[in-house]
């Protein structure tokens, strides 16, 4: 039987990584091979042109799975009725820019977006925010959201988490899909803290820990982190522009095991509310391992937390607090 088509909203659209995630979405990527959708594509008005210009793309790349496309500068229009959220569009930081400034037109831009989706969206709209600041946009989307469940505002550490692994697949020279359950934890900056010490590889004796194929702590340790936290920065300064192609897919991934579900036995990295698990602040929009079924993520409990990693939880979630309070103080 044809499934109904599911209405995505990509906000950003006529940016570098809408750019790479509307043609994703249409040819079933993020919801599956089977699942039609519909775009609603939102842009601010300086970027209508260019916005419709990727919707007649669109309609040129004949996609089966694409049953509808919404290019508008409405948000109204563009929330009406979407049963996933993907909220690309924000506020870049410009040279010689504050923090503060950015923050401020981050703040009321996800302030009056929450409204529209709250108000226009499908009962159980699912929301992944992409812009940054990420984990704090969602937070303020979650705030001036009240009557959308905190279950639905997620954050995007998939494409960190994705880079955790790619690091390991190269240094094992190990393909990338025999490698899981790497943890991104805490703030999608350079803070954040990538965690191997629970991944494994799979090999034709069976799962191996990382930490033990990889024999050496010291790279672990030092190296490793510091490469996926500046990887941003190295894709940047390679190619004169960030990650995009990397993000639209890593923001697939994330949806389609939200939605789809995560293979049994291994779990991906979300940034959701924190309900206080391992110590972290309620109230945060924190990277936690998570696990999917049935449409729901359930951060995975019981880890075992050395001092190493304890420390550097608590430094993510510290910025993740500073940050929240300048958001508020944004606010007016
Ligand atoms: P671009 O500047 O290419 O595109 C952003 C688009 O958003 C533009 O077309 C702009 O007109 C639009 N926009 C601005 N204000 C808007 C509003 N109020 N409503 C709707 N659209 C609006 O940036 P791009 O490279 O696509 O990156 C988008 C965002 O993703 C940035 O905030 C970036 O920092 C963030 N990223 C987040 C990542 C993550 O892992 N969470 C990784 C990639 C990326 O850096």
């Amino acid at each position: 039987m044809a499934q109904n088509p599911l209405r995505v909203l990509v906000t950003g659209a006529a940016g570098q990584i809408g750019y790479a995630i509307v043609p994703m979405i249409a040819r079933g990527v993020m919801l599956g091979p089977d699942q039609p959708v519909i775009l609603h594509m939102l842009d601010i008005e300086p970027a209508a042109e260019a916005l419709n210009g990727v919707k007649m793309e669109l309609i040129d790349a004949a996609f089966p799975l694409l049953k509808g496309v919404i290019a508008t500068t409405d948000v109204v229009e563009a929330c009406k009725e979407v049963n996933i959220a993907v909220m690309v569009g924000g506020f870049p930081r410009k040279e010689g820019m504050e923090r503060k400034d950015v923050m401020t037109k981050n703040v009321s831009i996800y302030k009056k977006q929450a409204s529209a989706l709250e108000q226009h969206a499908a009962p159980d709209c699912k929301v992944l925010v992409v812009a940054n600041p990420a984990n704090t946009n969602a937070l303020i989307l979650k705030e001036f959201a009240p009557s959308i469940p905190e279950k639905n505002i997620t954050c995007l550490t998939r494409l960190d988490h994705n880079r955790a692994l790619g690091q390991i697949s190269e240094r094992l020279k190990v393909h990338v899909s025999d490698v899981n359950n790497v943890i991104i934890w805490g703030n999608h900056s350079s803070t954040q803290y990538p965690d191997v010490n629970h991944a494994k590889v799979t090999t034709s004796s069976g799962e191996k820990p990382v930490r033990e194929l990889v024999a050496d702590d010291q790279w672990l340790n030092t190296e490793f982190i510091a490469t996926v936290q500046q990887r941003g920065a190295a894709i940047i300064k390679a190619r004169k522009l960030s990650s995009a192609l990397s993000a639209a897919s890593a923001a697939c991934d994330h949806i389609r095991n939200w939605v789809l579900g995560t293979p049994k036995g291994t779990w991906v990295s979300m940034g959701v509310y924190s309900d206080g698990s391992y110590g972290i602040e309620r109230g945060l929009i924190y990277s936690f391992p998570v696990t999917c079924e049935k449409g729901e993520w359930s951060i995975v409990q019981g880890l075992k937390i050395d001092e190493f990693s304890r420390a550097k939880m608590d430094a993510t979630a510290k910025e993740l607090i500073e940050e929240k309070a300048l958001a508020y103080s944004c606010l007016g």
